[in-house]
């Protein structure tokens, strides 16, 4: 079988290395003509792809990259990957998934499987990706096959990758949803769990991502109630984690990034509306978690004023841009929103962050610095925004800035203690 796979980003490109490492000749495909060229040349530029092995498919020509869609008429299995954003009303953007269903339309033939992987509101597959495909005169379960199975990725998690997490499938009739199991079993190495329709997966996957985004959010307002109580919110969250059942930690922060937890709650919000219902705790959350980053400049603001230094002018060293710890990837990331209200308040702020060089701020670019000595001292305070483990010489920064917050106690993970270190 020919496999096809539309969008070669942070899951597609795994997804298309794993199908083509278990024998199908796969075909990617992007809009982006450099991701092809890249993906042709053997060149990885996903961090949850093992370098060598998508050389070994595409030297064995069991993967190749295309611009032109004409060749989904070569595949039998077609899985699209591509994103779901919200646009700036922060309303779903679904014309990815559309523009891409209508190239697929176009190529539609007879036992083709359809295979919808972006995160998205329940009802998208049967009421918006299935009636563009039917458009063909081609029926649904009877001519071709339709399923949602959600993507799982969580970028820089170096236990579980594509291969080993388990999976979400749901058909639009009994043969979609056989078809798609088959599928993932073939490629898997972890268990395929079926539901009753594409719409229990859609919605599991919003859960999923909803509980996150809540139990930040949760956690978030504990950290504001802590500090105003005098009260060390990370031995509160470590205590509470000694119990062995019923909790799970989540930790505070500068705010909440990433292309999937700010923004997939907001589909269900959008969908909820539609049957009447107002989804106040999710919108909350979101409300929570957005104000973080003025909070962080609010304690920033406090540790200086008690140093007699106002932030107008302050000299303000930023360690980690990137959305979450050792990645590379800014989208929507609460440092920016850190940097951007520093900067409002006149601030002189140097970002650093060894996993991102340059990244888009205010519609230009704008790049990072090396972190050295010179940099520490000349600090009034360095703010940690991101959670890097790894690449940071925090030795360095302890020893050198005189004064440090670190609004993910990501040195107190790492052991190191100091008193010119404070907390969210
Ligand atoms: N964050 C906190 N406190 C926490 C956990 C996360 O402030 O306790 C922040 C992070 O710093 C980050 C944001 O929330 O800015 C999102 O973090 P995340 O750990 O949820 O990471 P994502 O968005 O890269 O990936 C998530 C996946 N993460 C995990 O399950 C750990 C998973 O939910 C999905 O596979 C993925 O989104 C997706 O594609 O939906």
């Amino acid at each position: 079988a020919v496999i096809g796979v539309i969008g070669l980003g942070y899951v597609g490109l795994p997804l298309a290395v794993e199908k083509a490492k278990a024998g199908f000749k796969v075909i990617g495909f992007d809009i982006q003509q450099k991701r092809v060229d890249m993906v042709n040349r053997g060149e990885n530029y996903i961090g949850d792809v093992v370098p060598e092995d998508l050389k070994t498919v595409v030297e064995k020509g069991m993967l190749t990259a295309t611009t032109n869609y004409d060749l989904l008429k070569e595949c039998d299995v077609v899985t699209i990957c591509v994103p779901t954003p919200l646009d700036k009303f922060k309303q779903p953007d679904l014309s990815y998934v559309i523009n891409t269903t209508e190239e697929i339309a176009k190529r539609l033939h007879k036992e083709m499987l359809i295979v919808l992987e972006s995160t998205t509101y329940p009802g998208t597959t049967e009421e918006v990706v299935k009636p563009i495909l039917e458009k063909t005169g081609l029926k649904c379960e009877e001519d071709f096959y339709l399923a949602f199975s959600p993507e799982r990725v969580d970028p820089g998690n170096l236990i579980y990758k594509t291969k080993n997490t388990p999976k979400v499938v749901g058909g639009v009739g009994k043969k979609s949803t056989e078809l798609a199991k088959l599928l993932y079993e073939s490629i898997l190495d972890a268990p395929v769990f079926v539901v009753s329709s594409p719409k229990e997966a859609e919605m599991s996957k919003i859960l999923e991502n909803t509980f996150r985004i809540v139990n930040i959010a949760l956690i978030n307002e504990m950290a504001i109630i802590a500090r105003k109580m005098n009260i060390n919110i990370w031995e509160v969250i470590q205590a509470a984690s000694t119990k062995p059942f019923g909790f799970m930690p989540f930790y505070p922060g500068p705010g909440v990034g990433g292309h999937c937890i700010p923004i997939d709650p907001f589909y269900l919000t959008y969908k909820a509306r539609e049957y009447g219902y107002h989804t106040r705790l999710i919108e909350l959350a979101g409300e929570i978690n957005d104000s973080m980053p003025e909070y962080v400049v609010q304690r920033v603001m406090e540790l200086l004023n008690e140093r007699k230094k106002c932030l107008n002018g302050a000299k303000v060293l930023l360690v980690g841009v990137a959305y979450k710890g050792d990645v590379s990837d800014t989208r929507e990331s609460p440092a920016l929103k850190v940097l951007e209200i520093l900067e409002k308040y006149h601030a002189d702020v140097v970002p650093v962050d060894p996993y991102v060089e340059e990244f888009k701020y205010k519609d230009q670019i704008r790049k990072t610095q090396k972190l050295t000595e010179q940099l520490c001292e000349w600090a009034d305070i360095a703010v940690i925004t991101t959670a890097h483990k790894r690449n940071v010489d925090y030795k360095m920064l302890v020893e050198k800035c005189k004064l440090i917050f670190d609004t993910k106690n990501i040195l107190g993970m790492l052991g190191f203690k100091g008193d010119n270190i404070y907390l969210l």
